[in-house]
C-alpha cells in the first residue's frame, strides 16, 4: 500500500494515532504537504461521507474520522502555511447558525493566513447577530461557511442582517461549503463563491484588490 492509501485508510477508519504517525512517515519521505492533504485526508473524508449516505457509517463514525483528519491537518497546517509579512486584509470568518462542520472552514481560514490574511475565526454555529457584531473598522472580507442543504438559508440571513445594519457596503461577503453554488451565492447577494479553500484565497485576493 502507498503512503498516501495508508493515511486514506487511516483516517477511514478514524485512527488518529495511525493517522499521525502514516502522515509524519509520509513527510519524512518526501511526499508533499499538498498530495497528503488532497489524496490522502480530503480524498478520505469524501469517502467517509459516501459510506454514510450508504448507511455502512453512522455519525459516531463520521466524528472520529473527522477527529483523525484533523489531526493529521495540525502536522500540514506549517508546511501549507508560509506567512505573509504585512497582512494583506482582514477576514472574519465562520460556519453559519445551525451548523456545526468545521474542517472545511478551518481549512479555508489556514490558506488565507498562509496567503497573509489576518483571520478572525468565529467558529460554528455563529448567529447573524454574532456576524454582525464582528465588523469593525479594518475587516475587508466576511466569509460563510455552509455544510448542510438545511443550514444555508442561515447564509441568507447573515447577509441579510448586515445590509440591514448598513455594513455592506463596507465589506464584500464570500461564501463556500459543499452544497453550495455560484448561482446559490449570487441568488442571496454574496459578492462571490469559492468551492475549495485554494480559490477562496484567489477570489479573496480578487475582490480587496
Ligand atoms: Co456531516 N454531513 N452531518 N458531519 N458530514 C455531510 C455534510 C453530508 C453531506 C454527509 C452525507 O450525507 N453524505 C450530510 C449533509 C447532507 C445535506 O445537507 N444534503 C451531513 C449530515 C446529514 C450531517 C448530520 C445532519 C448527521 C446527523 O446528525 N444525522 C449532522 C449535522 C450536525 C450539524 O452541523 N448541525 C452531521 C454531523 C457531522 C459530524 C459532526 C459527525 C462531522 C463534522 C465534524 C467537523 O466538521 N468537525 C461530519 C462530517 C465529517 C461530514 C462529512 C463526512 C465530511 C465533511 C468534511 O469535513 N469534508 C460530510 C460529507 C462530505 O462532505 N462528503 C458530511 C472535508 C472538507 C475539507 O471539505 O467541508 O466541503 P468541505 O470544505 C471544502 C469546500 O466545501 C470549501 O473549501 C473546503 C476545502 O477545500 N469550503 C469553502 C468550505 N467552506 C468554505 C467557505 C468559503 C469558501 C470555500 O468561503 C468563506
Amino acid at each position: 500500500m502507498s503512503q498516501l492509501e495508508d493515511i486514506y485508510q487511516a483516517v477511514l477508519n478514524g485512527d488518529t494515532e495511525v493517522t499521525l504517525e502514516k502522515v509524519r512517515a509520509a513527510l519524512s519521505a518526501g511526499v508533499a504537504a499538498s498530495d497528503i492533504l488532497q489524496t490522502g485526508l480530503i480524498a478520505a473524508m469524501g469517502e467517509v461521507g459516501r459510506l454514510f449516505e450508504e448507511g455502512d457509517y453512522y455519525v459516531p463514525e463520521m466524528l472520529i474520522a473527522a477527529r483523525a483528519m484533523q489531526a493529521g491537518l495540525e502536522i500540514l497546517k506549517p508546511l501549507l502555511v508560509e506567512a505573509g509579512v504585512e497582512p494583506v486584509g482582514k477576514v472574519v470568518i465562520g460556519t453559519v447558525k445551525g451548523d456545526l462542520h468545521d474542517i472545511g472552514k478551518n481549512l479555508v481560514s489556514m490558506m488565507l493566513e498562509g496567503a497573509g490574511f489576518e483571520v478572525v475565526d468565529l467558529g460554528v454555529d455563529v448567529a447573524p447577530e454574532k456576524f454582525v457584531a464582528a465588523i469593525h473598522d479594518g475587516v475587508d472580507i466576511l466569509g460563510l461557511s455552509a455544510l448542510l442543504t438545511t443550514t444555508m438559508p442561515s447564509m441568507e440571513s447573515t447577509i441579510k442582517a448586515i445590509e440591514e445594519a448598513g455594513l455592506h457596503d463596507r465589506i464584500k461577503i464570500i461564501i463556500g461549503g459543499a452544497p453550495v453554488t455560484a448561482e446559490y451565492a449570487k441568488k442571496i447577494g454574496a459578492d462571490g463563491f469559492a468551492p475549495d479553500a485554494g480559490q477562496a484565497v484567489t477570489l479573496a485576493k480578487s475582490l480587496i484588490d
